[in-house]
């Protein structure tokens, strides 16, 4: 070869679409390309953007492999760089188009013509140290790979291991669970991060405690979602529960969080529990009305088959099915990442409990994309879930239950919004 390199550019065309969406198999393919073709491999940094699609490069000791994937084309544009005579990128070429099921275009150039440039008998004035490792041996290489839970203008990303831990695709929603580096292992339904080993708690113990709490002796739980198993963890902290029903629409959560996460689905085996695979919003809309002191809505974002459960005909049922001085509680999405939701299920909310028995209270979700959560509440009643609750019970209860994100004087402090939320929310008078 008079050359130093081959670059070999890529047209992959009528590929998989859902291989071209997928960052894990991507990345595999792309590692296992370089080195079926002899390449040796240094590290890899790959992201899956949301909604859809997959960047990531290759980098390897003979320069590198590169894609971007258009999965709503069917469509990827790949670089296969390679220097030296000991790696032939075609042999990569050949791997991939196999793993995408591609058709192809390809044009071959090299890069570093020898007619074109000389060596020069250049001495770096700083030599690099020698690597205290030598790659050809395979030593583990850094992988660099990304989930994206984003809007068209926002994002929050976790690098995660790479490998994949569940991976399943229903006709509710795709339900994974990833490891990642700084949260442990999460859970992910379509692309967005529902909860993490390490920060789960800010979520699971304030969708629970402020309620539990405002309401002081709540019996009889109804819980809509929460396949997890994070929010019936919390709420059979509570002595006095005689029974939690859970209607969770997908059990491939459930059984994602028993085989995975097994700290949040603690209770799943616990006798005061009914699950129930089947359709929330079907399920309350059919509730006895008067049945049940607490209804906590732990549902996903509004997309998929949690959209039914920001809709007034839904928290009607609820409140149905509340019995007299029952309470509601939901996750209302984000003021910074979703404001219209939030403010919209405000209104909601309002427009069937009344002004004055709605109330909103925010938290730190850290994985959650701006990192700013609410839950709003809806009460049966005129108590009010600060001015009336019990602080010194909630100040024991906390402390004797170990709890690590509320305690008594957050579940004031969480009813206390910024100016700016009042503004959203039409409150600040
Ligand atoms: N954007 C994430 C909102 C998720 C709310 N539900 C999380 C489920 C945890 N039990």
């Amino acid at each position: 070869m008079n050359a130093l390199g081959r670059h070999i550019l890529v047209e992959f065309s009528g590929c998989n679409a859902e291989v071209l969406n997928d960052v894990s198999i991507i990345e595999r393919s792309m590692i296992e390309a370089a080195q079926i073709a002899g390449a040796t491999v240094i590290n890899s940094t790959f992201h899956h953007f949301s909604p859809w699609g997959v960047s990531g490069v290759v980098v390897i000791q003979e320069s590198h492999l590169a894609i971007h994937t258009w999965p709503e084309y069917r469509y990827a544009a790949v670089d296969l760089f390679t220097c030296g005579d000991s790696v032939d990128p075609w042999v990569s070429f050949e791997h991939l188009k196999k793993a995408f099921q591609a058709n192809y275009s390809a044009i071959e150039m090299n890069r570093g013509s020898l007619h074109v440039i000389k060596k020069t008998d250049f001495q770096p004035k700083i030599m690099r140290e020698k690597p205290s490792f030598d790659l050809a041996k395979g030593v583990q290489i850094e992988r660099n790979v990304w989930f994206t839970d984003k809007d068209e203008n926002q994002a929050l990303s976790l690098r995660y291991t790479g490998d994949v831990l569940f991976d399943e695709t229903n006709p509710f929603q795709r339900v994974r669970v990833l490891d990642s580096y700084s949260h442990g292992k999460f859970l992910a339904i379509n692309n967005m991060v529902m909860c993490t080993e390490r920060d789960e708690f800010h979520y699971h113990e304030m969708i629970t405690h402020p309620v539990m709490q405002a309401h002081g002796n709540a019996k009889n739980v109804l819980v809509i979602g929460g396949g997890d198993g994070g929010t019936i963890r919390e709420i059979f902290k509570y002595d006095q529960i005689e029974k939690v029903t859970m209607v969770e629409i997908d059990e491939a959560v459930v059984r994602a969080s028993k085989e995975h996460l097994p700290k949040i689905a603690a209770e799943f085996g616990n006798a005061k529990l009914n699950l129930i695979i089947g359709d929330g919003i079907q399920f309350v809309k059919d509730a006895a009305p008067n049945s049940y002191d607490v209804i906590v809505v732990d549902g996903s974002d509004p997309v998929g088959p949690a959209k039914g459960l920001f809709t007034a005909e839904f928290y009607q049922n609820c409140k149905n099915a509340l019995k007299d001085g029952g309470i509601v509680i939901t996750q209302g999405e984000s003021p910074m990442f979703h404001e219209g939701t939030f403010v919209e299920l405000n209104q909601c909310l309002k427009g069937i409990f009344g002004k004055g028995s709605v109330h909103t209270m925010l938290f730190h979700a850290t994985t959650y994309p701006s990192g700013m959560w609410s839950l709003q509440m809806g009460v049966k009643g005129s108590a009010h879930p600060v001015s009336d609750f019990n602080k010194d019970k909630a100040h024991q209860f906390s402390k004797a239950k170990g709890l690590k994100y509320y305690n008594e004087d957050l579940h004031s402090a969480a009813f206390a919004l910024p100016t700016f939320v009042k503004t959203m929310l039409g409150e600040n008078v």
